[in-house]
């Protein structure tokens, strides 16, 4: 399926832009956007050595970093690059070669885990199950095609998700799918719950104690999943998981420029907030689909210890002070 709307030739300094003004958006979307801009200013620069190489990619790796900082798909991206950048030896043109295979290698896997995490989700769905969908997930739509390719039919409550509306993404993607959606507006989820049989959410980040950081609103939705008893599912690829979060660090919550919002001079004298994400306890999360396969959230630290078990926390990985 076709998810990434940016260009293949993106270099750092476009990522950076971006994904700051979520033109590029979606934390698998960022993820890609990251290893496909350092692959570009890898291929568009020369280096006298091996070591000037590694001081460029940690350069850009700093401008990446904290551009949406409630994703951490970004940074275990990042993650990746350098440990595999440190594993190399050889010049700086070998050295280049092989990072930006690595870099595809991301990709191709990052997709395909999306197929994977479909493949499974889909086992989930019954035709004729009413299901509730928040923001826009790639992953979460991934389920929603595979279904509909297997002939499960299903129904598919599609919330706005103010301020930016990505559920107009999620509406659009799939009625081309010719999957039946329905538009509501963020405040009817709990109205319309009791019509639904399975939430299926999207995640930026999960903690070691299998907390969910997505979409502002989520946490809602799930609290009105958990009092009408519906399952709630989250789709996640294994590099949403953080490590940072073993070692005590909690997930900052983006807060986004108000304007999203409204113009404050339309509304003066009133404070205004636009905090961007929340967090889901795991006690309202069935399950989390992975590539790995359909895990509970208190299997988060496992997935933390296989995949991150060496791990650094990222700020001291890039010598940020
Ligand atoms: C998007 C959002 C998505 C996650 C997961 O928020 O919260 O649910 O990023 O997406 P925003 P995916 O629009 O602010 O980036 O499954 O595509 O990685």
């Amino acid at each position: 399926m076709a998810i990434d709307e940016f260009r293949d030739d993106i270099d750092v300094a476009t990522a950076v832009e971006n994904i700051k003004s979520m033109d590029i958006r979606g934390a698998g979307r960022i993820a890609r956007a990251v290893a496909i801009s350092i692959r570009n200013n890898l291929s568009n620069s020369t280096f006298d050595s091996s070591d000037q190489l590694r001081t460029m990619v940690f350069e850009w790796s700093r401008e990446l970093y904290n551009t949406r900082p409630s994703a951490v798909s970004l940074s275990n991206t990042l993650r990746y690059i350098i440990s595999r950048m440190m594993q190399h030896e050889g010049n700086a043109e070998t050295l280049k070669g092989s990072l930006m295979m690595d870099c595809n290698t991301f990709v191709q896997t990052s997709l395909n885990a999306m197929e994977v995490i479909g493949d499974y989700g889909a086992h989930r769905l019954r035709s004729g199950m009413v299901i509730l969908t928040h923001c826009n997930s790639s992953n979460a739509l991934s389920i929603l095609s595979r279904g509909k390719e297997r002939g499960k039919d299903v129904k598919v409550f599609a919330t706005e998700s103010r301020p930016r509306h990505q559920g107009y993404i999620t509406a659009r993607y799939l009625r081309e799918k010719d999957i039946d959606v329905t538009l509501i507006i963020d405040s009817a989820v709990r109205a319309l719950m009791k019509e639904v049989d399975l939430v299926i959410v999207g995640a930026d980040t999960i903690t070691a104690n299998g907390a969910v950081i997505n979409k502002i609103g989520t946490s809602q939705v799930a609290l009105c999943a958990h009092e009408a008893r519906v399952p709630l599912i989250v789709a996640a690829e294994t590099y949403k998981f953080s490590p940072e979060t073993l070692f005590g660090y909690l997930v900052e919550i983006e807060e986004r420029d108000v304007r999203e919002i409204i113009d404050p001079n339309e509304i003066e004298g009133v404070n205004i907030r636009n905090p961007a994400f929340d967090a889901t306890p795991p006690e309202y999360i069935d399950a989390i689909v992975t590539e790995e396969g359909i895990i509970p959230p208190t299997a988060a630290y496992d997935i933390i210890d296989k995949y991150y078990g060496n791990a650094r926390p990222m700020e001291e990985l890039l010598s940020i002070q």
